[in-house]
C-alpha cells in the first residue's frame, strides 16, 4: 500500500493532486491512500474537496505546518510513502503585511516537515513547491532552473530560503527531497484573491449585469503590464508526480513556455464571455472600454511595494526528461475558468 500526505489539501493544488491520484488508484495494485492534511481554521471551505471527499482512498487529517508537533505525529502515524508540500501562505500581495507568518509557514513549515522525516520516516519521498517569485527581478528570458534567486517580496524570499533548506537535508541526510520551480498555475480551483480568478469572477459578474441592464462596478486591477507564464494546476500536478517518480531526485522548472501580461488575460476573458471591449490610455488611466462603457480600470491599492515585472519559463528539461507534456493553453485556461464561474452565477 502507497501512502500520500499532502499538506494544502483545501487549496488549488493540493485538492488536483489528490484528485489526481485517486482518478489513478487502479494503476496502482498494491492500493494507494491519500492523506489530506488541513489546518484548524474558524470556517472551514472544502469547496475544493467537494468531488472526492467521500472517496474510500482518502483521508482529511488535521495539522499545520507552525506546528512541527502536529507534523510529527501525522507522520509517525501514517507512515507517507510520499510528502507532498502544498501548503503555504502563497499569496504575494500580503507577503509585505505578514512577513513573519509568511516565513514561518513557507520556510520554517519546510524544516518542519523534513525534520518529521528525517527523525520518523527517513526513506520517504518529499516535495516542495517552489516559485517562479524567487527569480524576481530576471536577468534574462526564458528562465530555467540555473537562473540566478532575485527575490522581490517576503515570499520569495521565504520560498528561495526553503530552497536551500531542501537542497541541505537531500544532501545531509540523503534523503529523496525535491523542490522544483513552479511559474504561475490556475483553474477553476484557483483562490479568488490572485488575479487570474478575481479577473474571471468579475467578468463573469459584469456579463450578467449587462444582460440584466444592471449597473456594475468596473473591475479594479493593479499593474496590468505585468506578465507571467500562466499554466493550468492540473497539467503540473502530473508532472509533480513525475518528479516524484523518478530514480534520482531532479529539481525541474514547470511552466507553459508563454508569456502574457495581465492586459491580455482580461481582454480574452471578456471575449470569452461575449462581451467587446478593449484597451486605450496610459499608466493610471488605462481603462477597458466597450464604446464609453468601463468595464476595467487601475487602481493604485493593487500595486505593490516591488514588482516582479516579466515571468517567462523553460520547462524544456521538464518535458524531454519526464515525458511530461502540458496539455492546457493558455487560451482554453482563461476559456475554462470564465466558462466555469459564468456557470457559478447561472446557477
Ligand atoms: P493555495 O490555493 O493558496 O493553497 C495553499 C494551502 O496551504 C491552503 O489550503 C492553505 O490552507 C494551506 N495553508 C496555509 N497555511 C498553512 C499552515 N500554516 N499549515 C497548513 N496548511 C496551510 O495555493 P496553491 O496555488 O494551491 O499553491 C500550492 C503551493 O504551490 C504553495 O506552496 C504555493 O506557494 C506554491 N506555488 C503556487 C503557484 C501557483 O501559481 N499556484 C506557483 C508557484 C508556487 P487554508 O485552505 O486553510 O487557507
Ligand atoms: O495573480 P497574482 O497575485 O500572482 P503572483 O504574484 O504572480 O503569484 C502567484 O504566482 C507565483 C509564481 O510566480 C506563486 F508562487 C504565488 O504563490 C502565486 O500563485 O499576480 C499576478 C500579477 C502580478 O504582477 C500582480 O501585480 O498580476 C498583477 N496584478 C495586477 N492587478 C494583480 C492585480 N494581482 C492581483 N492579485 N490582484 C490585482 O488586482
Amino acid at each position: 500500500m502507497k501512502k500520500v500526505l499532502i499538506t494544502g489539501i483545501l487549496g488549488q493544488d493540493g485538492a488536483n493532486m489528490a484528485e489526481y491520484l485517486l482518478d489513478n488508484v487502479a494503476l496502482y495494485p498494491e492500493g494507494l491512500e491519500v492523506y489530506g492534511m488541513m489546518r484548524r481554521t474558524s470556517n472551514v471551505n472544502k469547496s475544493n474537496i467537494k468531488a472526492f471527499e467521500n472517496d474510500p482512498y482518502f483521508n482529511l487529517v488535521y495539522g499545520d505546518l507552525t506546528d512541527g508537533v502536529s507534523l510529527d505525529k501525522l507522520v509517525k502515524e501514517i507512515r507517507p510513502d510520499y510528502f507532498i508540500n502544498f501548503g503555504a501562505n502563497s499569496f504575494v500581495g500580503c507577503s509585505w503585511d505578514m512577513p513573519l507568518q509568511v516565513f514561518d509557514t513557507n520556510t520554517l513549515g519546510v524544516i518542519r516537515c523534513l525534520e518529521a522525516l528525517r527523525k520518523f520516516k527517513p526513506d520517504c519521498r518529499f516535495y516542495s513547491a517552489g516559485s517562479s517569485e524567487e527569480l524576481g527581478d530576471v536577468q534574462y528570458s526564458p528562465q530555467d532552473i540555473n537562473h540566478p534567486i532575485r527575490a522581490r517580496s517576503p515570499y520569495g524570499a521565504s520560498k528561495a530560503a526553503s530552497r536551500h533548506l531542501v537542497k541541505v537535508y537531500r544532501e545531509s541526510y540523503d534523503m529523496f527531497a525535491i523542490h522544483s520551480i513552479l511559474f504561475n498555475h490556475e483553474g477553476v480551483r484557483r483562490g479568488e484573491e490572485f488575479v487570474t480568478r478575481k479577473i474571471s469572477k468579475a467578468v463573469a459578474r459584469i456579463k450578467l449585469s449587462i444582460e440584466k441592464a444592471q449597473k456594475f462596478k468596473p473591475l479594479q486591477l493593479g499593474n496590468v503590464n505585468a506578465k507571467r507564464d500562466w499554466s493550468d494546476s492540473q497539467d503540473f500536478v502530473r508532472a509533480v508526480w513525475l518528479m516524484l517518480n523518478q530514480e534520482e531526485p531532479k529539481e525541474y522548472v514547470l511552466s507553459s513556455n508563454e508569456t502574457h501580461s495581465v492586459k491580455e488575460f482580461v481582454s480574452l476573458a471578456f471575449k470569452y464571455a461575449g462581451v467587446n471591449g478593449s484597451w486605450s490610455g496610459k499608466g493610471m488611466d488605462e481603462k477597458f472600454k466597450f464604446l464609453d462603457t468601463v468595464l476595467a480600470e487601475i487602481n493604485k491599492d493593487f500595486f505593490r511595494p516591488a514588482e516582479v515585472n516579466l515571468l517567462y519559463g523553460d520547462s524544456t528539461p521538464a518535458r524531454e526528461e519526464l515525458g511530461w507534456k502540458p496539455e492546457i493553453s493558455f487560451d482554453k485556461l482563461v476559456q475554462r475558468m470564465v466558462h466555469h464561474d459564468l456557470d457559478l452565477l447561472n446557477k
